[in-house]
């Protein structure tokens, strides 16, 4: 398989230590911390550790938004099963050298899967931890390759009116997308998900891949991808185009920056238990060490 495609805009292109820590967190449990030298640990390495402690299969399977399948948060459990996702392909198209519809198969023939337990914040302020299998959407673009002239990807979620009950509705304009700019496309922490615990992730989780970005807001995070385009301009998204004051293009988690109707600086652990206390949101939800750099001398309440 081709090495990543590093453009020059990236520089990181390590395996970020929490990340790391985190994988022998799960693998070990919290036990395991003390015997892998935590103890002697940073204090930021060890907090990062303990608060990777995944949530549970039942929490990550049963509390969904995919407003596709219904705007509770239990609906996408109801009514994925419904999803057709075999056969399945994504079109990647725009400016690239190798543009068609690629077959999951082959696209997972050709990629390295890795467990990633990230942090996951919704824009609604709660949150969970989710152990992640799949392989990073670098390597993906690489499969099609990228042309000189493109700054942005834009992708879009499978519409089946007959298998989406929630499409009747104009909740949102249909097709589901989202976009990135190109870096944050090609940044080692943004992953291309198709596993949870390393089972194949389920429908209501975005089946048969989606795309996961751990430093923003879940809605970034679209799910059941059948297009990748790669432009020279910024791409529409659903929550902008739905509610422009309200969810901005880059929706970098920050706890400094309010949404219009609620704070951001605390967040709802889900499987918290009703008395847990509400936990403070992290700057770039706890990856700022390894993102900060894009976002270098960007006003981020302006570029919200
Ligand atoms: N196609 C599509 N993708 C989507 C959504 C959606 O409604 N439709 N919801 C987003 C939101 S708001 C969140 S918080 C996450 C939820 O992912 P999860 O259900 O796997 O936790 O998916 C994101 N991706
Ligand atoms: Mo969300």
């Amino acid at each position: 398989m081709a090495r990543r495609w590093t453009p020059d805009l990236t520089r990181n292109d390590v395996t970020p230590e929490n990340v790391y820590l985190s994988r022998r967190s799960l693998i070990g449990g919290i036990a395991a911390g003390a015997g892998l030298g935590l103890a002697g640990a940073p204090a930021r390495a060890q907090n990062d550790a303990a608060a990777l402690e995944p949530n549970s299969w039942e929490d990550i399977t049963s509390y969904n938004n995919y407003y596709e399948f219904g705007t509770d948060k239990r609906d996408p459990a109801r009514h994925a099963g419904q999803l057709t996702t075999a056969p399945w392909s994504v079109r990647i198209d725009g400016l690239v050298d190798r543009p068609g519809e690629y077959a999951f198969e082959d696209i997972m023939a050709g990629m390295d899967l890795e467990e990633r337990i990230y942090r996951f914040r919704c824009v609604e302020a709660w949150s969970m931890v989710v152990p992640w299998t799949g392989f990073e959407l670098a390597d993906l673009l690489d499969m099609a390759g990228v042309q000189d002239g493109a700054t942005h990807v834009a992708f879009e979620t499978v519409l089946r009116p007959d298998e989406m009950p929630g499409v009747s509705r104009p909740v949102l304009e249909w097709p589901y997308v989202e976009g990135l700019r190109l870096d944050e496309a090609v940044h080692p922490l943004t992953i291309m998900a198709t596993g949870i615990y390393g089972r194949d992730i389920p429908n209501q989780n975005g089946a048969p891949l989606r795309l996961v970005v751990p430093w923003k807001y879940g809605f970034k995070s679209i799910k059941s991808i059948v297009r990748i385009t790669l432009t020279d301009s910024e791409p529409p998204t659903s929550w902008n185009k739905a509610n422009p004051r309200e969810y901005g293009f880059y929706s970098n988690v920050n706890p400094n920056v309010d949404h219009p109707r609620w704070s951001q600086a605390t967040e709802r652990e889900i499987g918290g238990g009703l008395f847990s206390p509400r936990k403070p949101t992290l700057m770039f939800n706890g990856y700022e060490d390894e993102v900060a750099d894009l976002y270098a001398g960007m006003d981020l309440a302006e570029n919200f």
